[in-house]
């Protein structure tokens, strides 16, 4: 470029922001470098171009949710009136399925790069100075690239508990979507959305599967609705371990994994026997190879991750984007649209201002019955609001869809009345603007998204009041929301 440097811009990192930042600012004519390499795994497990979301996130992640609720569909299934042997699960071909889905992800986002212009190189990148990256392929050579511009898009990997054993004997989310050999009995170690949906779909396709939880679910979530997930999935058969932390990891001579648990609340000690430990106990973002001190980069030093207004660091040339940034949802779409909407600010010639918004971002957890949120959970918005002006409306409800199954698991309906739950959360002092909306059911993820239109809008309880149902749905009963908590009437459908 002008500026006498061989790039305008460097993005360190082909993930889910990386590869869209490094696309748009090709697109408004940047010379434009993308670097990405994946250090394997401490269980050795790599993989291709694309970053966490495509090879060891979202995509595997909803896929083997779905293979959980496709099982989970034969007993409805069976009520309907179909004739099915389940012959059982296929844990190889799954993997083998979902693998190859990847593989040809993986591919086509070579292809794209090549094609919008983007010089794609599988190599590790560092900071030589703020203009000065060094970058290090598999086989040691190392080039040394001058750019105007760098973004930072590096994501984050799964730490690991500080518990003897834990690297040798656990895997992570990073391991168990590519394990070529069926789990068997598991544990799942931490509360995290993560470490709830591997047990959900590992226990929907018939593994014994535990959750060693220490303290809450789901932190940072609407309490009410985790422990509502916690006793779902209670009830359909993973078997939780509440208050237990893992202090000893060890491999025994039929590598089975001994696992000892410390009760947080009463200290004593017990032991089980895993064939594998999966850990989902948070992710660290990894920028310690990075060496951002050269380039003059402030970060936090807890947990590597980078401060940023608007997506710029503190140095005037280097911006970071998605799960780097400290403070931010750890979120593909949240990464995509900062990346897209810098690299515009940036890049385009005609004046953009448009800036990454991260209000109200919906999300969904995808736990054997789904979770759907946005904005605040209720212990946020009473400490926020007061609870005086706090409005919680909330409904139980059965889609018609389970209707037809009466069958029970352990004395349990498989498909009970009252499992569903929405709760609408208002601001009394506000016109009820709608601050938090709860959805636990099907689909949550489609049922949420259109909702956080509206919510955006700025939407209040009236708003919601004036909206005309599509029936029979499970969305609808957003529509016609009647009893709230404080009326202390009982909410539950009966029969
Ligand atoms: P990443 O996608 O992690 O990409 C960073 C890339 O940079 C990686 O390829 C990495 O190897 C590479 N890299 C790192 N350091 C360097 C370096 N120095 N040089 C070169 N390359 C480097 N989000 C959702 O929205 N929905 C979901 O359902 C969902 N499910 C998830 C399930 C799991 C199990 C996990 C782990 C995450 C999930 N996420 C989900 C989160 C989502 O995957 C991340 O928010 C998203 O991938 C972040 O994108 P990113 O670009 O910041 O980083
Ligand atoms: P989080 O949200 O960072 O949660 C980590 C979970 O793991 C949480 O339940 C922790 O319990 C638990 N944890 C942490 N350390 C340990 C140890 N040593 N032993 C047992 N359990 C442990 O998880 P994610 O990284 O998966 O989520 C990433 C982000 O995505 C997150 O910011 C969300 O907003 C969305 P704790 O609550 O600390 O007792």
């Amino acid at each position: 470029g002008d500026h006498g440097h061989e790039y305008d811009v460097v993005v360190i990192g082909g993930g889910s922001g990386g590869l869209a930042a490094a696309k748009e600012a090709a697109k408004h004519g940047a010379k434009t470098m993308c670097l990405d390499f994946v250090k394997p795994s401490p269980a050795g497990t790599t993989w291709g171009l694309g970053g966490t979301c495509v090879n060891v996130g979202c995509i595997p992640k909803k896929l083997m949710h779905q293979a959980g609720i496709l099982g989970e569909s034969f007993s409805d299934a069976r009520e309907y009136g179909w004739k099915l042997a389940s012959e059982g699960h296929d844990w190889g071909k799954m993997v083998e399925q979902i693998q190859n889905h990847i593989g040809s992800l993986n591919f086509g986002y070579r292809t794209t790069l090549r094609e919008k212009n983007v010089t794609y190189v599988n190599a590790y990148g560092r900071f030589k100075d703020k203009n000065t990256i060094i970058a290090t392929k598999k086989n040691g050579q190392e080039q040394v690239i001058t750019t105007d511009k760098v973004v930072v898009a590096v994501g984050g990997r799964p730490s690991y508990p500080d518990a003897p054993g834990a690297k040798e004997c656990c895997i992570t989310s990073d391991d168990i979507f590519s394990k070529p050999e069926a789990p068997g009995k598991t544990l799942c170690v931490g509360a995290s959305y993560i470490s709830l949906e591997t047990a959900g779909f590992l226990t929907a396709l018939g593994f014994d599967t535990a959750v060693a939880i220490r303290s809450i679910p789901l932190r940072g979530f609407d309490q009410e609705v985790a422990e509502k997930i916690v006793k779902y999935m209670g009830e359909h058969g993973t078997r939780f371990l509440r208050d237990s932390q893992p202090t000893v990891f060890e491999k025994q001579e039929d590598g089975k994994i001994k696992v000892t648990f410390e009760n947080t609340m009463f200290g004593n000690t017990f032991e089980e026997t895993f064939d594998t430990v999966v850990c989902a106990v948070g992710r660290d973002a990894v920028t310690e190879g990075l060496d951002l001190p050269a380039a003059g980069v402030e970060f936090n030093p807890k947990n590597g991750k980078i401060a940023c207004v608007d997506e710029q660091t503190n140095v005037d040339n280097i911006y970071a984007i998605g799960d780097v940034l400290d403070t931010r949802q750890e979120l593909t779409p949240v990464a995509i649209k900062a990346g897209v909407r810098l690299m515009r600010r940036v890049f385009a010639d005609t004046p953009y201002k448009e800036k990454m918004n991260y209000d109200l971002v919906p999300t969904t957890v995808f736990t054997p019955l789904e979770y759907g949120t946005i904005g605040m959970s209720e212990e946020l918005a009473v400490e926020t609001y007061g609870a005086d002006n706090v409005e919680c409306y909330v409904s139980y409800f059965k889609p018609l869809e389970w209707t037809l199954n009466h069958e029970e698991h352990k004395g349990v309906p498989v498909r009970g009345d009252n499992a569903c739950y929405v709760k609408l959360i208002t601001n009394l002092a506000d016109d009820e603007r709608v601050v938090g909306f709860h959805y636990l059911g099907p689909n949550a993820g489609e049922v949420t998204q259109g909702y956080a239109v509206a919510m955006k809008m700025g939407a209040t309880k009236k708003d919601f009041d004036e909206t005309v149902g599509i029936h029979p749905t499970v969305s609808e009963e957003f529509t016609i929301l009647e009893i709230t908590k404080r009326s202390g009437i009982d909410p539950t459908k009966k029969g």
